[in-house]
């Protein structure tokens, strides 16, 4: 019984009434709350995808559901993505399973770039032709020192501008400049745009991580199921 039930009822506890009337009330509520929930969910699409990206540079299998648990499985074989992956599925709510085999003896850059293509083509397929969808996401997420503004835009129209202002080669096991191009790969396989600008920070894991965590909040608003669901949130009517 939800609030609005409860009130209802003892609104009208002073009416005269038959004594059967509090339990058929609350029946009738209680049945019309089972079948709101049930349309709410019935009435969802299920919004996931599964993408296999083989060349001979990497193979990679990513499995997305974006109406998840944050529940995250990535194992790509550096240490410092996993961490970021884990931490993006996490935050935006999404499942996600990552698994990638590549060429590391090369070094990190086709595995992030391979990585966050298929990722990106994942969120692409999970929207389908993204009627409903928030469309537009914002968010800022501080890590101590280090806070990050990410805004995407669902468009159809891949771009990005990154602007992370980091000072080490590299984090961990992956290159600088390769998290960086790991924004620009996703918002190409994804298909949106997306701004990605540290605000300040001088930790650069801090500023890599607090991008990440800005990224998957403004991915939950923005693939979040608010509008119409037959409805393209564009004025051209498409979004591809
Ligand atoms: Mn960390």
């Amino acid at each position: 019984m939800n609030p609005d039930g409860r009130n209802a009822v003892s609104r009208e506890t002073s009416q005269p009434r038959e004594p059967n009337d509090d339990v058929s009330r609350e029946t009738t509520v209680t049945v019309e709350i089972a079948k709101r929930v049930s349309r709410g969910t019935s009435s969802l699409p299920a919004r996931r995808a599964s993408v296999s990206r083989e060349t001979r540079e990497t193979r990679v299998q990513v499995e997305l559901a974006l109406d998840g648990c944050g529940d995250v499985a990535a194992a790509t074989g550096l240490g410092f993505l996993d961490h970021m992956l884990t931490a993006l599925g996490r935050h935006a709510r999404f499942d996600l399973s990552l698994d990638c085999c590549g060429d590391l003896a090369v070094d990190d850059h086709h595995t992030v770039e391979d990585c966050a293509l298929a990722l990106g083509e994942a969120l692409d397929r999970a929207l389908a032709d993204r009627s409903g969808i928030a469309r537009f996401g914002y968010a800022y997420a501080p890590l101590d020192e280090a806070l990050t503004r990410v805004v995407v835009d669902f468009s159809g129209r891949p771009y990005a501008s990154v602007a992370l202002s980091l000072v080490r080669d590299s984090i961990g096991d992956v290159a600088s400049e390769n998290l960086v191009h790991f924004f620009r790969s996703l918002a190409i396989g994804a298909r949106c745009t997306l701004h990605v600008d540290l605000q300040r920070g001088e930790n650069d894991h801090h500023k890599v991580e607090s991008a990440f965590k800005a990224l998957a909040l403004a991915l939950a608003q923005a693939v979040a199921p608010v509008g119409d669901p037959n409805t393209i949130p564009s004025t051209k009517g498409v979004l591809a």
